[in-house]
């Protein structure tokens, strides 16, 4: 059994991922979004269930909420109740796709009153963060044109630019804004921010306080992104990740379920940039549970990125950067992917069962009846999910 050093185990301890609260809703294609016995009712719910996923692996403190899907009446009782099941309120994304008036934009828009509207959506936001605690303000934005000659793309920048330095003026000290770039979807024949550049040469001159976000499903089919995740650290610039997998398109899949060896790569330049454990560096899911159990879903997710922590924490680094010195391209390259094909699953188990943690963190939740019991209580109501 390969055996994982004191070194290694305390950077593993020290791993937090955020859970989005929106992957223990429903949620589905625009095909059809299919329920699933016990799906939360509302923000509390969910936040249970994800207290589930942290105390069966000690990895997910912290859930990351979506404004207006998880409003409530009392902020600081929702913090109140988050801490005492052990885990605490994260990011804060805003939500500029589900609104009439955002139709042709919302921070780009070239109606003021509707740029206003989506302004003060973020302002609001952020008076929701100072009531939970949280630091980050993360801005998805859906806005672009579907046919060339549509919008005076340049104009929207511009536009952008201002409505983001509005918002980021707002933030304290202890605040961010993150920015995440998608380059398609809804909108199909330009995004607003469809790139890392694009988000970077945004954030870059609003300031300090301001960093991107790198949803891991955002790229074209092929995009070598741990050399983007390189380009950020090496800028001090990157301030999240949202975590999740994708075959095609922004699948939404979990982490490390498509490509496990992207995962791995993209957390050895994590590790080798400073990333890791590094408070600047946010590690969050971005995920839905089409038709697999959620809780269980997020549970196998946040073991992926331990694994594959794990075993980019493996790589000797010494040895590649000898064999790097001596161009020794199969050397440099045998040394990484020894350590990629490493099966740490048993020390994993080991080390968890040595800080009182089940062994096989699915097993012990799907021997704890948790799930059976959601399904019994939580009946009537409306199950959350896209717009609840
Ligand atoms: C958009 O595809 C996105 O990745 C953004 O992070 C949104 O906030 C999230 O998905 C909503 O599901
Ligand atoms: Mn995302």
């Amino acid at each position: 059994m390969t055996t994982l050093s004191p070194d290694i185990l305390t950077a593993l301890e020290g791993q937090g991922i955020e859970l989005p609260s929106w992957a223990f809703g429903n949620s589905g294609t625009r095909f059809r979004v299919f329920t699933t016995p016990g799906t939360p009712r509302d923000p509390y719910e969910k936040i249970a269930d994800a207290a589930q996923v942290n105390a069966y692996t000690k990895l997910a403190p912290n859930v990351a909420l979506h404004i207006p899907w998880d409003k409530v009446e009392d902020y600081s009782d929702l913090r109140r109740h988050a801490e005492d099941l052990g885990v605490s309120l994260g990011t804060i994304n805003s939500n500029t796709f589900q609104d009439e008036d955002y139709k042709f934009g919302a921070l780009t828009h070239h109606d003021d009153r509707i740029r206003q509207k989506a302004i003060d959506h973020h302002l609001e936001c952020i008076d929701i963060m100072d009531a939970t605690g949280s630091r980050d303000l993360k801005i998805w934005l859906a806005e672009g044109s579907n046919y060339p000659g549509q919008t005076d793309i340049r104009a929207r920048q511009d536009r952008l630019q201002d409505s983001l330095q509005k918002i980021y003026d707002r933030l304290s000290d202890e605040q961010r804004l993150v920015l995440e770039y998608k380059f398609f979807e809804p909108a199909f024949y330009h995004t607003d921010v469809p790139d890392w550049g694009t988000s970077y040469a945004q954030v870059a001159s609003l300031g300090d306080k301001a960093m991107v976000c790198l949803d891991t499903g955002h790229h074209a089919p092929g995009t070598n992104i741990e050399f983007i995740v390189m380009q950020l650290l090496r800028l001090g610039k990157l301030g999240s990740f949202d975590f999740n997998s994708r075959f095609y398109a922004d699948d939404d899949l979990i982490v490390g379920a498509a490509d496990p060896f992207q995962l791995f790569r993209i957390i050895f330049e994590v590790v080798r940039g400073g990333g890791l454990n590094n408070p600047d560096v946010a590690f969050m899911l971005d995920q839905c549970h089409n038709v697999e159990d959620k809780i269980p879903g997020q549970i196998r997710s946040v073991l992926n990125v331990q694994e594959m922590t794990a075993r980019a924490l493996l790589v000797d680094r010494d040895a590649l950067a000898a064999a790097q010195q001596q161009s020794d391209v199969l050397g440099a390259n045998a040394v990484f992917m020894d350590a990629f094909y490493t099966d740490v699953r048993p020390a994993l188990a080991q080390w968890r069962e040595s800080r009182g943690l089940a062994a096989d963190p699915m097993a012990a939740y799907a021997a704890s009846g948790y799930q059976q019991q959601i399904a019994a209580d939580r009946v009537g109501g409306t199950q959350a999910g896209w717009g609840a």
